[in-house]
């Protein structure tokens, strides 16, 4: 079949809402594209581990600990399944990890900010992975069949993170002053950046053209923002606190909140490699993989010494 009919084809199956699956034909942009893409979000899940790994030990109870541990470890799970995905296209772990490590992949911007307190904890769940369901409930129908799967089992997971965090930002905010004025510090720092994981806005987002053309995304990085702010305004304000957003309005009109603008120069900062921790983040990543060495080593010994007594 010569190209523009396989180009066509692929329309035509993307039109239909069929799925694309590994050994279907695809354009050579739309495997790059989606490699981008679902690599940096599985290194976003594995670099996430560190911020929140940060507070296992300093959890304020038993019970915090576990279900902070939990939280962290599905987050480990998460990359792995979105590393699979990424390779079902084609190319290896060791090759995704290494634009890791060396800096030439990205993960989410969010993660390059500090957890300074307990209630940052709450914070990430509640409005990290608020933010991240948001955006990812769209991706359990995205267009190739590996990430939309991933993507489902992922969903169910995050959301029970989001619950947790807010329970962590519900005691604290009914708790004592001091509690309730920790509580709204985080919220305060992490509000905009949580607003900057939905990416660019759409008139300056050179990927979503083409993402929604292929069913990659299926909604512009404003809309998702919009319908964050909408859902998660009347979450803070149960919570008795105050978004740190003088220009918020409810907009009767549209049936949503006018919000201020981000600072675009902070996002474009860090996604650049200049955020309060992006060199910390980078360094912690490049440390355990060269302390993880030895593990691999020796699970490729016994891998490769069952094979043998297998074939014997
Ligand atoms: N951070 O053309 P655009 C999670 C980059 S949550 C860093 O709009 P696209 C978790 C973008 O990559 C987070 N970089 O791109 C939660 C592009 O640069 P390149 C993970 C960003 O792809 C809790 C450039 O800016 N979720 O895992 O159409 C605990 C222009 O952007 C960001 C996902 O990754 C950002 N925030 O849209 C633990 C979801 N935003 O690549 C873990 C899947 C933009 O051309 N990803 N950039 O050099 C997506 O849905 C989309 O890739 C994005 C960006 C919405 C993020």
């Amino acid at each position: 079949m010569d190209q523009i009919k396989l180009e066509e084809n692929f329309q035509a199956k993307l039109d239909r809402n069929e799925m694309i699956e590994p050994k279907d034909w695809m354009p050579e942009n739309y495997r790059k594209h989606l490699i981008r893409q679902i690599s940096q979000h599985a290194h976003s899940e594995i670099i996430g581990m560190l911020p929140e790994g940060n507070w296992i030990t300093r959890a304020p109870s038993m019970r915090r600990k576990i279900v902070l541990l939990a939280k962290v470890q599905d987050e480990a799970g998460h990359g792995l399944y979105l590393y699979s995905a990424a390779e079902s296209m084609g190319i290896s772990r060791d090759e995704l990890l290494d634009q890791l490590h060396t800096g030439k992949a990205k993960y989410s911007s969010i993660f390059n900010y500090p957890t300074l307190t307990w209630s940052d904890i709450g914070a990430v769940g509640w409005l990290v992975d608020g933010a991240a369901i948001m955006n990812q409930v769209m991706l359990q129908r995205t267009s190739y069949g590996p990430y939309a799967r991933a993507m489902v089992r992922i969903c169910k997971e995050e959301s029970f993170h989001q619950r947790q965090g807010f329970e962590i930002m519900q005691v604290l905010a009914k708790g004592t002053p001091e509690q309730k004025a920790m509580a709204q510090d985080s919220l305060n720092r992490w509000w905009w950046p949580s607003l900057m994981m939905f990416g660019p806005a759409d008139d300056n987002s050179p990927n979503s053209a083409n993402a929604l053309k292929w069913k990659i995304k299926r909604e512009s990085n404003d809309q998702l923002r919009q319908r964050f702010v909408n859902q998660t305004v009347p979450q803070v304000e149960y919570l008795g606190l105050t978004v740190p957003d003088k220009d918020l309005k409810w907009n009767e009109e549209k049936k949503g909140y006018d919000f201020g603008e981000v600072n675009w120069e902070e996002f474009y900062n860090v996604i650049k490699g200049n955020g309060p921790c992006n060199k910390e983040r980078l360094s912690a990543k490049v440390q355990s993989h060269k302390d993880g060495a030895w593990v691999r080593e020796a699970a490729n010994a016994y891998a490769a010494k069952k094979n043998k007594v297998a074939a014997a």
